[in-house]
């Protein structure tokens, strides 16, 4: 037994000094890898996200020659489905890395509210302002000080609103229906305010209960409704009201973050600020070109399709005015002021 303790022990030695005299740092590095980091994400490569964490992944692993090998867990199931609890997860290391949505952060990121406030973006280059802009260096400062390492940002897109029931035109048309949110009480506040009845759950209640009609309602990005297929479901009106976008945002864990040399931590950034662009413009896909080719393929499907005019569109920014301002010091009025005061000097 001590014999065989002391050959272990010179074996340890043999080899660190081995590694030492060939001058080796990155092979003593690498026994600190792991052998595979879990990526979370909420939905799989059939959506925009999902393909997101994918074009990272493969960049990852090119970049660095294998060296970071990443398996995605769509679905949220390092966190079984819990999608609110996977930030708590990504700091606690339960996650590696992650490309999250700010609307399931923002129950323990409050400032992440910001791109839920209603009506605040009114458009693509609104978004832009904000993600490419002092705002999203402020953001990305204040992931850094809740514990996670944020690299780039990405897209879920606009969250539309559809319901099996009738058209919804105005916020009188919304009054009794039973809306599935999900994230934190701002939502809550918001369909309230319009007269709804939401209720809140995770993505991966929300889908079954559509298709029993326990619910009447949902929103979600088009790129979500369509790789889900919520047309099935009953989801066979849609209105086209632009109410909040969630931007989506490329996490590590700040402990994986460290255990890398830094020539590996610029592969990884590089690889999530390529895969953010990619991402961003596969989830504007029919969406942000003129004449919305998504919105005729899904009509195609049977779905009625409500677009606003202005003056339609105002009568439910008016409804939800209450709420903005009321989250406004929630949110944090002085990132609420830099956020309006960027979009109202974006270029279109
Ligand atoms: O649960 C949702 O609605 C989803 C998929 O859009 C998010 O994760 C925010």
């Amino acid at each position: 037994m001590k014999q065989r303790r002391k050959l272990l022990a010179l074996a340890a030695v043999s080899a660190a000094s081995v590694a030492l005299t060939l001058g080796l740092p990155a092979t003593a590095q690498a026994q600190n890898y792991k052998s595979e980091y879990r990526m979370s994400l909420v939905v799989g490569t059939a959506f925009p996200w999902g393909k997101g964490g994918e074009i990272w992944a493969n960049k990852v692993k090119e970049k660095t020659q294998g060296r970071i090998n990443i398996k995605l867990y769509p679905g949220v199931s390092l966190i079984q489905g819990d999608q609110t609890r996977e930030f708590s997860a990504l700091r606690q290391g339960v996650i590696d890395m992650a490309i999250g949505s700010t609307i399931n952060w923002s129950p323990q990121v409050k400032q992440l509210n910001l791109f839920s406030l209603p009506f605040l973006m009114p458009d693509y280059a609104a978004i832009d302002a904000l993600t490419q802009g002092d705002v999203g260096k402020e953001v990305f400062k204040i992931l850094d000080k809740a514990g996670v390492v944020p690299l780039a940002w990405g897209e879920n897109g606009y969250r539309e609103l559809t319901n099996s029931k009738h058209v919804v035109k105005t916020p009188a048309d919304l009054k009794g229906l039973k809306i599935r949110v999900v994230g934190s009480p701002l939502f809550l506040d918001t369909f309230t305010a319009l007269g709804a009845n939401p209720t809140q759950m995770s993505w991966a209640d929300a889908q079954p209960a559509f298709a029993s009609g326990a619910v009447d309602g949902q929103e979600n990005p088009m790129s979500i409704f369509t790789a889900a297929k919520l047309q099935n479901v009953g989801q066979k009106y849609v209105t086209m009201w632009h109410y909040v976008a969630d931007p989506l945002v490329f996490v590590v864990n700040k402990e994986v973050w460290n255990s890398w040399t830094p020539e590996d931590r610029e592969h990884v950034r590089q690889a999530a600020l390529e895969a953010g662009r990619e991402e961003i413009v596969i989830a504007r896909k029919g969406l942000a070109e003129p004449g919305q080719p998504l919105l005729k393929e899904i009509a195609a499907m049977g779905v009625t399709i409500t677009e606003l005019s202005p003056a339609e569109r105002e009568a439910f920014v008016k409804v939800t005015k209450p709420i903005y301002d009321k989250w406004k010091p929630l949110v944090g009025t002085n990132l609420v002021k830099m956020a309006e005061k960027a979009i109202a000097a974006r270029k279109p």
